[in-house]
């Protein structure tokens, strides 16, 4: 076994005063010079300016002058880096105020934010990862000088076993498992492997002994196995001993398998690269391999001089479930007992509704883990969809309760980390006077066939942090149903909403909706949620990300249903030539109808926080804190009638056709009520009134939306959960 460990510290710089920056002016295409990339476009152009300054005695006479808010497509830099970096920026703001600069990963996930002060400084920032980086304000312009990268202390090592050693050269028939140097060898007495004088040469080195898989195995037989950490290349060296290729697969604990390679009769030296922190086993899927030696090439940084991503998630507490069909029957197995279950897989398919429906009181968590390039696993629920409220415009039907993906009538259960799209109605439904003290936390929920997250029926105390609902939209009932979150029709008390943002539902964004006093939503806290642009028929038919010269969100199921219809549509789309499919072929609720009739007829609401009904009355209480709603087609906070006593705390309303439409509310607290840019006039009680900011402060608050809306939607695009977001504007 070898080891070594190498500091291969490095550094490189790029000074915007040196001769291949300073005369490039605007830029309005991307333009890569000695490794850095600048991303600018004729619509958001940056541009290299003289400006001098002296920083930490180095003088500079020109800067990047980013020129605004930026995202990884727009105003921005790249980098490519290696494992370890300090990044060194010297730049400032370029307005009266400090302004963020970011440093995301392509998903625009932000791996450091600088704060840029009106005083030109340096700032350093340090990160792991082999990726390519992205530097860009978080509000309006920021100088940049000049930016340095240093790679640094990063170790390699390198472990190996090699079977012509003496600790393994005669260990014989191996019958029983037995762990040599931290290589596992797993065998029982029926199922034996065996090591013996078996020579080969591979690139010029000679190997005198190998061990013998002696057919196909499994973790507990005919198998080898050695503990994985941080990114690592995996290097077998062996053979088949039959006339074919033979197949070794390397999987992990959970079952997940990492790769497979494959062996010709002919020795080679076979290598997979592994991301993962995990025990890995290799073993023959068909029968005798030979293996002379296994080495485990690991970089990483020296322990302790990160704090590196979202750390390790010890999973051997739980039960690891890497297909639906595994999902379905550990919540059953784990229903009376309690217990955790972690979803380790990319995407699954989603064949039928999940119950949780336990009320023994035992905790129960469903946790997604996040996969090794940063994603989380998907639910998708297309099967079931397809099944429940059919598969082409012709077949379509009503959804109902039966087609909702996660259904929690129980209690004290945990879903975690999980991406949920496309249910034939809710993603999640926690329904029923048994639902009590649930949690639903780091999600997304898109693409559904109703609201993205219901509470109803007596449901209580659950709680809803950091979930993400978008482009949720109730095909057959014309949109008119499906909004972001929904605790209405009864969602009793204690239900909690912190850190939620929705965006492009068909309904409204928040809706609380009752049917009659007696069974009625009694209270409400939102803290810090935002909605956004929710109740516009173009969204789902494709149009709006055509005029927005988007690709075409063929998950968006009206898409689907056009490009069933007439295939052309697809082609059409990306000719630039937006043609909605024609004939009467939508089974609609008010008969089979056109595409465009289905625009016409579309029956959104587009309110932000619909904050009741006619039947809530002043004994209901709504709180809103640090809440914002934007760009909706109706209004942007809505009493719909509801005369709830409602606190409201630093709320902010814009670019609503009205932002506040809440003249029958009892209010228990106005604080720092916000709105602009309404194009119809409020409606308040007496004795209250909507602020408006000056217009440096609407801008400021447009600026920070915009960028962080852009980070918010391009991490969801990517299937990488935003997480703890918020909007720094109250
Ligand atoms: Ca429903
Ligand atoms: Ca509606
Ligand atoms: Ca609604």
């Amino acid at each position: 076994m070898d080891l070594q460990l190498n500091d291969t510290s490095a550094s490189q710089g790029w000074n915007m005063s040196n001769s291949q920056f300073r005369d490039l002016g605007n830029i309005t295409s991307n333009v890569t010079i000695n490794g850095l990339t600048f991303i600018g476009s004729p619509a958001n152009p940056m541009s290299v300016t003289t400006a001098s300054v002296t920083v930490g005695g180095v003088q500079y006479s020109h800067a990047l002058s980013l020129g605004g808010s930026g995202s990884v497509s727009s105003r921005a830099v790249s980098i490519r880096t290696t494992v370890g970096s300090t990044l060194r920026i010297a730049a400032r703001s370029n307005g009266n105020e400090t302004r963020r600069l970011l440093v995301t990963n392509i998903h625009g996930h932000v791996l450091g934010t600088i704060n840029c002060t009106t005083t030109a400084a340096a700032h350093t920032i340090t990160f792991t990862g082999d990726q390519t980086i992205y530097i860009y304000s978080a509000h309006s312009n920021i100088l940049i000088y000049e930016i340095q990268l240093d790679t640094r202390s990063v170790f390699s090592s390198t472990k190996s076993w090699n079977m012509k050693n003496n600790e393994f050269k005669n260990l014989g028939t191996i019958s029983a498992p037995m762990t040599i140097n931290g290589l596992q060898f797993n065998a029982t007495r029926d199922k034996a492997m065996r090591v013996d004088t078996t020579s080969a040469v591979v690139d010029g080195i000679e190997y005198t002994h190998a061990l013998h898989l002696e057919g196909s195995g499994n973790q507990t037989h005919r198998s080898v196995a050695l503990n994985i950490t941080g990114t690592s290349t995996l290097k077998i060296t062996g053979r088949s001993t039959g006339t074919v290729t033979r197949r070794l697969r390397i999987e992990g604990k959970s079952g997940i398998v990492y790769g497979t390679l494959g062996f010709s009769p002919t020795a080679s030296l076979q290598s997979l690269r592994v991301q993962t922190d995990d025990t890995v086993y290799m073993y023959s899927e068909d029968s005798n391999i030979c293996i002379y030696k296994v080495q485990l090439d690991t970089t990483g940084v020296v322990p302790g001089e990160t704090g590196g991503g979202d750390g390790d998630i010890d999973v051997s507490n739980g039960t690891v479930v890497t297909t639906y069909a595994e999902l379905l029957a550990a919540a059953r197995t784990l229903a009376n007992s309690g217990g955790i279950i972690y979803v380790n897989a990319r995407r699954l398919s989603g064949t039928e509704r999940l119950n949780l429906n336990s009320t023994a009181g035992n905790s129960i968590s469903i946790i997604g883990l996040r996969q090794s390039d940063g994603t989380y696993p998907v639910i998708d629920y297309t099967t079931f969809r397809n099944e429940k409220v059919g598969s082409t415009g012709g077949s379509l039907v009503a959804s109902g309760d039966d087609g909702v993906g996660f259904r929690i009538t129980g209690s004290h259960y945990t879903v975690k980390n999980l991406i949920i799209e496309k249910a034939p109605d809710n993603a999640i439904q926690i329904k029923g006077t048994g639902a009590n003290h649930n949690t639903v936390e780091n999600c997304i929920l898109r693409y559904n066939n109703d609201t993205g997250l219901q509470i109803s029926g007596g449901a209580s105390h659950n709680r809803i942090r950091f979930v993400y609902s978008y482009r949720n939209c109730d095909v057959y009932t014309r949109g008119g149903n499906a909004d972001g979150f929904a605790p209405k029709l009864e969602a009793r008390t204690g239900n909690t909403f912190y850190g939620c943002y929705c965006w492009e539902n068909s309904d409204d964004g928040w809706d609380s909706f009752d049917n009659n006093t007696q069974e009625a939503t009694r209270d409400i806290l939102y803290e810090q949620c935002a909605c956004w642009s929710n109740g516009f028929p173009d969204i789902f038919t494709g149009k709006k990300d055509y005029d927005n010269r988007k690709p075409l969100d063929k998950n968006l199921f009206l898409v689907d249903l056009f490009i069933r219809q007439n295939s052309a549509f697809e082609t059409n789309y990306n000719n630039r030539n937006f043609t909605l499919p024609s004939g009467n072929f939508l089974r609609t609720d008010v008969g089979t109808i056109s595409a465009s009739n289905w625009v016409s007829q579309f029956d959104g609401n587009s309110n932000g926080f619909k904050l009741g009904s006619v039947h809530s009355e002043p004994a209901l209480t709504r709180d809103l804190r640090n809440c914002l709603a934007f760009d909706h087609g109706d209004k942007g906070f809505d009493n719909n009638n509801g005369r709830c006593t409602t606190s409201f705390q630093n709320t902010v309303a814009f670019d609503n056709r009205r932002n506040y439409y809440i003249p029958v509310l009892t209010i228990s607290r106005w604080s720092n009520v916000q709105g602009f840019s309404g194009s119809s006039a409020n409606g308040v009680p007496e004795n209250f009134s909507v602020s408006t900011p000056n217009s440096t402060t609407q801008t400021a608050i447009r600026q920070n939306v915009t960028s962080t809306v852009t980070q918010i939607e391009n991490q969801c695009y990517a299937n990488v959960i935003p997480g703890e977001v918020f909007f720094n504007i109250y």
